[in-house]
């Protein structure tokens, strides 16, 4: 479904300007609800960013569907990174608000190639949890659902 007529835009926003073709960028691919462009500040070659074409911040705000769209085209530019640049692996990274570094509030899904000495800062390390805690929390948000 196409959200091209509807979709909410802001003036100020560096990824609405890019949408509506008011700065540049090196444009990928595009659809009715996404656009695929390089990121101007790559944390590795081949850093590519999918991006919803209307100004929805946070991934609980956007529509359900404008989601699916921009999981598709990250999809899609993830394959072709793949291909082109036969990295070791690839991180799809989708981070909401300060507290995980957005730092463009506007919905975007990073396809980050990935190899593993590249010492990008985005991996922890695998220690087990206190069990409780975890069904603490899982009660707190099943609830929630
Ligand atoms: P995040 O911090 O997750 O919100 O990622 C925002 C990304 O957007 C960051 O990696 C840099 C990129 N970016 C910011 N401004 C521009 C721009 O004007 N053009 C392009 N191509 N990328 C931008």
């Amino acid at each position: 479904m196409s959200h091209v007529e509807t979709y909410p835009v802001d003036g100020t926003c560096v990824f609405c300007r890019i949408v509506a073709g008011q700065l540049p960028c090196f444009k990928l691919c595009e659809d009715d609800d996404t656009i695929a462009f390089m990121d101007i500040n790559p944390v590795a070659p081949g850093h590519a960013l999918a991006v919803a074409k209307g100004h929805w911040p946070t991934v609980d705000v956007i529509p359900g569907d404008v989601l699916a769209s921009v999981a598709r085209t990250a999809q899609r530019v993830a394959r072709a990174v793949g291909t082109v640049l036969k990295p070791e692996g690839i991180n799809l990274v989708q981070s909401n608000g300060p507290g995980a570094a957005q730092s463009v509030p506007h919905l975007h899904v990073h396809i980050l190639p990935r190899h593993r000495e590249d010492g990008v800062l985005l991996n922890w390390a695998l220690v087990a949890g206190d069990r409780a805690a975890v069904e603490a929390v899982y009660q707190r948000i099943k609830a929630a659902l």
